[in-house]
């Protein structure tokens, strides 16, 4: 019989999916304060516990579907483990029962961005596509659907990969990696061997630059993605290709593609900026075995205009672009976003970041910050960590948004831009990061009730 551990989205969704299977389970969560009276009432036969397991229930299951938000090296896991019950996730069901083409998709960023975009390339050439795991629809909801899917692509985090054996996908990739969920990890290394666990059964496998020596990889095809120039080494590589003008012999259009075979030109994007060029180009080398035509990831590129909260415009005001990135969860994200969006603005960034840093190290945002922004603003739970790593720079500390916002609006003139981008966690003071945008977003239009928004500058902004 099997335990499911968290009763959250992805619990709730195991407890869907045995139902339909008609298999019994037992059903846990270590929130004493959650409400599962409705589960109860959806799910008669099954008996609940909240808080801890009740000793009586060990000999009644072998099997532990944990959720992704409980850490497998909780004392409870490690020792039930230890008497010899399997540990499995969401993902590792999935994975059983699946009968389609899987794409995987981790990383420390652009997840779900990517997950996104190659969900359309792949629905534009005619696929029924299934998107879904950490972007926010459970794997096993998608099984369950109406719908019967030629090829699912899947976003999955570290948490999800830990208790996962079984996926066989014809892509998989890490997009990136750089410091994330350190209160999670003994060190990077273990948050390493997490993301490249997605390698195990992948017949092609899609790296960044740099990225190698991986071991695990050895059977697999390989392509890798980047932007340095020069970059393309063999027909499988993505990169950065010049076209040369036919009318023109000093002109040159800049294309991404492959090998030599320019695709997307890079003008014709919606979406500006290097962390988008990198992830065009890993959408293109995930459906490399689809074989789409150019067209598909041509529309994408020229309509698909971002996620909510991902570097995205709040508006132009007096001359200012407030971009909205709550979303930007980690170091890396929000040092993309500073680089991105520094090289795009004429005048100088105003940089709003803090919450809970998950045990991060600061550091590596010196340079970015140094060298683009005006001046930083910090709130919540781990802004004195974020300060020590930026000692000497202008900063100031506040108590919340709001005030920063307010703070933002008194420091910044005509071409700059106020960046949002918190490389931290939100839940020290939000429900999660879209309420935190949603609240930036409302603190920015507040702000500037009394003035028209300058949509000409937010054009190009
Ligand atoms: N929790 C407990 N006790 C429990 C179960 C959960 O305290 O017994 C807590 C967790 O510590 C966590 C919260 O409850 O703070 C939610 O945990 P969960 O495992 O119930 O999460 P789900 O609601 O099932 O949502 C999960 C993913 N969440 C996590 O991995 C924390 C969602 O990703 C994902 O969309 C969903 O499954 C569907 O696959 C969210 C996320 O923050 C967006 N992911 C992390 C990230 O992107 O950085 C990994
Ligand atoms: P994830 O699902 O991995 O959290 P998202 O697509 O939701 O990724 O984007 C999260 C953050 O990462 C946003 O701040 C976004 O601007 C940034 N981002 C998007 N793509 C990349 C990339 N290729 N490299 C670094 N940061 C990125």
């Amino acid at each position: 019989m099997y335990l499911v551990a968290g009763l959250g989205i992805t619990g709730q969704s195991v407890l869907r999916y045995f139902e339909a299977q008609s298999e019994v389970c037992l059903a846990f969560d270590t929130r004493n304060n959650l409400d599962i009276e409705p589960l109860k009432t959806t799910y008669p036969d099954i008996n609940f516990a909240l808080g801890s397991i009740p000793t009586s229930w060990y000999a009644q299951f072998d099997t532990i579907v944990l959720s992704p938000g409980i850490s497998k090296l909780e004392p409870w896991v490690v020792a039930l483990q230890k008497l010899g019950k399997q540990i499995i996730g969401d993902i590792e069901l999935f994975a059983r029962a699946v009968g389609a083409p899987i794409i995987a998709i981790t990383g420390s960023n652009g997840k779900s961005t990517v997950t996104t975009m190659t969900g359309l390339a792949l629905q534009s050439a005619g696929y029924q596509v299934g998107v879904g795991g950490n972007i926010g629809e459970p794997v096993l909801d998608l099984l369950m659907d109406e719908n019967e899917y030629d090829v699912y692509v899947l976003e999955l985090s570290s948490f999800q990969l830990e208790t996962t054996y079984s996926l066989n996908t014809t892509a998989a990739t890490v997009l990136n990696i750089s410091e994330d969920h350190m209160d999670r990890y003994a060190d990077l290394e273990g948050y390493i061997q997490a993301k490249t666990q997605v390698f195990a059964n992948s017949e092609r496998a899609i790296l960044p630059e740099g990225f190698s020596d991986l071991g695990l990889i050895h059977r697999a095809l390989i392509s890798h993605f980047g932007i340095s120039e020069g970059f393309i080494k063999s027909d499988a590589d993505y990169g950065v290709i010049h076209v040369k003008s036919a009318q023109d012999d000093q002109a040159c259009q800049t294309y991404l593609g492959y090998g030599k075979t320019p695709i997307v030109a890079v003008t014709d994007m919606k979406l500006q900026g290097r962390h988008h060029q990198l992830n065009v180009l890993a959408m293109m080398a995930l459906c490399q075995s689809f074989n789409l035509s150019a067209e598909h990831f041509i529309h994408v590129a020229k309509t698909f205009d971002g996620l909510p909260h991902r570097t995205q415009l709040v508006g132009c005001y007096e001359g200012v672009a407030w971009i909205n990135d709550s979303k930007g969860t980690n170091v890396g994200a929000t040092l993309m976003a500073i680089e991105s969006i520094g090289v795009q603005t004429s005048g100088q960034l105003v940089l709003i970041a803090g919450g809970v840093g998950k045990d991060a190290n600061f550091t590596d945002l010196r340079v970015a910050v140094e060298g683009f922004c005006r001046h930083t603003i910090l709130f919540g739970q781990d802004q004195a960590k974020i300060e020590h790593c930026l000692k000497g720079l202008p900063l100031t500390r506040v108590a919340d948004l709001e005030q920063a916002v307010n703070l933002a609006k008194s420091l910044v003139s005509a071409e700059d831009c106020v960046l949002f981008s918190p490389a931290c966690a939100s839940f020290d003071q939000f429900a999660n990061y879209a309420q935190r945008g949603d609240i930036y977003t409302q603190l920015v239009r507040e702000s500037y009730a009394d003035s028209t928004v300058d949509h000409k500058t937010a054009a190009s902004c």
